[in-house]
C-alpha cells in the first residue's frame, strides 16, 4: 500500500507541466477572448499557467519570459507585441531548453530553431478580404483614412500591405489619411477625431478601414460627434469579428469584419503536450482561418457570440 502510494504522488508531481504565458496586454475584446481561451483550456488540462500581461510594452514581455526561464517552467507561449528585439531572451529560452511556442503576430528571427511553432492567422489575407469587399462596394472609387495598429506589429504591418496590394489595381481609390491608434478604442476615437478634422469634417471620405474592430468602434463614436452616419455616409471595415462590433453591425452603424479566431488556446496546449512528449515532427505554422462577415448576418452572429 505504501509503496503504492508513492508511486502514485510521484507520477502525480512527474505529471504536473507548467506554462508561461507573455501576453500582449488586454487591449482590445479579440485579446481578451484570446487570454479566457489559453485560461480555460489550462483549467481544463490541469496545467499550473503563469499568466504576464504586458501591458502592449515588449520590456514587460522580455521580463516576463526571464521569470519564465528563472521559475524553469515547462514550456513557455509567447504572444508578441512587436517582430523584432527578441533574439537574446530565446536564446536564454533555448539554453534553459524552454520550448517556446510563438501565438498569433509573429517574431523576426534568423533562427528558427529559437521556437517550436507559430500559432496564427494569416493577416496579409485579412486585409485583402477587406479590400476586395470595399472595392466591390465602392465601385472602386473611394477615399479612405485608415486606423493603423501597434508600429511594429504584425498584424498592422501585414494587414496593411495585403490591403494596400489590392487597392493598388484600383486608380481611383486611396488611402487619403492613415495612422496608428495603438489597437484600442480610446485612441481609435482620439485619432479618427483629429483625422476627420483634417479631411474637413470627414465629408470627402468614403470609408474607414481600421486594423481591429476595437479602433473601428472607437472611429464610430468620433464619425457620430461629426454630424456623419457611420456604416452609412462611410463604409466602415475592420478585422476580429467581436461581439460588440457584431452589434455595431446589426445596429447599421459598421459594414463588415474580417473574423479573426480567438480560441487559441486549445492548438497552443495541443503542441505544449507533443513537443513534452519529444514529437519532433511539428510543422512551424499552424493557420487558423476566418472568414467576412456583413450586416446581413450580424444579429443572428451577435445572439451567438454574446454569450461566449
Ligand atoms: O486584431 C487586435 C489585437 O495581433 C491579430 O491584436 C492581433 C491583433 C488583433 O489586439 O484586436
Amino acid at each position: 500500500v505504501l509503496s503504492a502510494l508513492a508511486l502514485s504522488v510521484c507520477s502525480a508531481t512527474a505529471w504536473a507541466t507548467t506554462v508561461g504565458f507573455a501576453q500582449v496586454g488586454s487591449e482590445s475584446g479579440w485579446r481578451t477572448q484570446f487570454s479566457e481561451s489559453v485560461k480555460a483550456e489550462a483549467a481544463k488540462r490541469g496545467i499550473e499557467l503563469k499568466f504576464a500581461d504586458a501591458q502592449q510594452k515588449q520590456e514587460n514581455q522580455i521580463k516576463a519570459v526571464r521569470s519564465f526561464i528563472a521559475q524553469r517552467v515547462d514550456a513557455i507561449l509567447l504572444a508578441p507585441v512587436v517582430e523584432t528585439g527578441w533574439m537574446p531572451v530565446l536564446r536564454e529560452a533555448k539554453r534553459a531548453r524552454i520550448p517556446v511556442i510563438i501565438l498569433d503576430r509573429n517574431v523576426a528571427l534568423n533562427d528558427d530553431s529559437l521556437y517550436v511553432t507559430r500559432i496564427a492567422s494569416d493577416f496579409t489575407e485579412e486585409g485583402r478580404i477587406a479590400a476586395r469587399w470595399l472595392m466591390q462596394q465602392s465601385k472602386g472609387q473611394c477615399s479612405i483614412i485608415e486606423l493603423q495598429g501597434t508600429v511594429g506589429a504584425t498584424a498592422a504591418i501585414d494587414r496593411a500591405k495585403g490591403f494596400n496590394e489590392v487597392l493598388a489595381q484600383y486608380p481611383d481609390a486611396k488611402i487619403v489619411r492613415s495612422q496608428t491608434a495603438e489597437f484600442t478604442r480610446a485612441k481609435g476615437k482620439e485619432v479618427m477625431e483629429s483625422l476627420l478634422k483634417a479631411e474637413n469634417g470627414g465629408k470627402g471620405i468614403c470609408a474607414l478601414w481600421a486594423h481591429n474592430d476595437e479602433m473601428a468602434l472607437g472611429a464610430i463614436q468620433a464619425i457620430k460627434e461629426a454630424g456623419l452616419a457611420p456604416g452609412k455616409d462611410m463604409w466602415v471595415v475592420s478585422v476580429d469579428g467581436v461581439p460588440d462590433y457584431f452589434k455595431a453591425m446589426a445596429d447599421g452603424d459598421a459594414n463588415a469584419t474580417v473574423e479573426l479566431n480567438p480560441h487559441l488556446g486549445g492548438p497552443a496546449f495541443d503542441v505544449v503536450g507533443k513537443v513534452l512528449d519529444g514529437d519532433k515532427a511539428i510543422p512551424k505554422l499552424i493557420r487558423t482561418t476566418g472568414g467576412l462577415f456583413t450586416q446581413d448576418t450580424a444579429a443572428a452572429e451577435y445572439e451567438k457570440r454574446r454569450l461566449n
